[in-house]
C-alpha cells in the first residue's frame, strides 16, 4: 500500500512536471491515510502556579519551547513518513517500526501532555480513596511507594521519566529513557500511565541545577491525585 501510494505520488509529480494540469489531484485524497495529528494540551494552570516547587521560567520554557517542538517535529515525521495510524494508541503500539524522529517526538508530546495533568497547584499530600487503596495494596504503604518511585527517578541515568502504571490491575513502578513511555511496544515497562515525572535536566536545572533529588522531593507537593485516580 505504502509503496503503491509513493509510486502514485511520484508518477503524479512526473505528470505534473510534464506540464499536464494536475488540478484533478486532491492532496487530501493522496494522504487520506494520514489522519493522526498530535496536539499540545492547554496547560491547565499558569506558568507560575506550581511555585515554589517548579519555577515559572522552567515551566514556560518547558511548555512553550520543549513541548511545542515535540509537537511540530512529530507531525513533520507523521507527514514525511506517511504514518497512517488513526490514534496515538496504535502509533505507540507500533512505534518500533517507526523512525527515531517519530518515536522520540511522539513520546515527547504524549509524555508532557500527561505530565502537566498529573500536577496541580496545592496538590500533593497523601492520596485518599481508591488511589490510597491501590497504592497500599501494591506497595504496602504510601511511604514505601514514594521511596520506590523516588528510587526509579534517581536510578534513571541521563534523560528520561519515572512512571507509575496500571498493568491490567497491577500497579508497577519503573522508568524509561529519553521520551519512551509504557504505551510503546518496545518498552519493558507496560501499562496505562497513572503518574509520571520528567527527570530530564530541562525539567529542573534552572532552579535545582544538578540536585535532581531536591526536585523530586519537592515535586510531591504538586501531585494531582484526582487525576491519578482516573487511570484506576
Ligand atoms: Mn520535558
Amino acid at each position: 500500500m505504502k509503496t503503491n501510494r509513493r509510486e502514485f505520488v511520484k508518477d503524479a509529480l512526473k505528470v505534473s512536471a510534464a506540464g499536464v494540469i494536475a488540478s484533478a489531484l486532491n492532496p487530501t485524497e493522496l494522504f487520506a491515510a494520514t489522519t493522526l495529528q498530535f496536539t499540545q494540551v492547554k496547560l491547565p494552570y499558569a506558568y507560575n502556579a506550581l511555585e515554589p516547587y517548579i519555577d515559572a521560567m522552567t515551566m514556560e520554557i518547558h511548555y512553550s519551547k520543549h513541548h511545542s517542538a515535540y509537537v511540530k517535529n512529530v507531525n513533520e515525521a507523521v507527514a514525511a513518513d506517511k504514518i497512517g495510524f488513526e490514534n496515538e494508541k496504535d502509533f505507540f503500539a507500533n512505534v518500533s517500526k517507526l523512525s527515531a524522529k517519530a518515536r522520540n517526538n511522539g513520546g515527547g508530546v504524549y509524555n508532557h501532555n500527561f505530565f502537566w495533568q498529573v500536577m496541580k497547584p496545592s496538590g500533593g499530600g497523601a492520596p485518599t480513596g481508591k488511589v490510597a487503596d491501590a497504592i497500599h495494596g501494591a506497595f504496602g504503604s504510601f511511604e514505601k511507594f514514594k521511596e520506590l518511585f523516588t528510587d526509579a527517578t534517581m536510578k534513571r541515568f541521563g534523560s528520561g521519566w519515572a512512571w507509575l502504571v496500571n498493568d491490567d490491575g497491577k500497579l508497577k513502578i519503573g522508568s524509561t529513557p529519553n521520551q519512551d513511555n509504557p504505551l510503546m511496544d518496545l518498552c519493558e515497562l507496560k501499562g496505562t500511565p497513572l503518574l509520571a515525572l520528567d527527570v530530564w535536566e530541562h525539567a529542573y536545572y534552572l532552579k535545582y541545577q544538578n540536585k535532581r533529588n531536591e526536585y523530586v522531593a519537592n515535586w510531591w507537593n504538586v501531585v494531582n491525585w484526582e487525576e491519578v485516580a482516573k487511570g484506576l
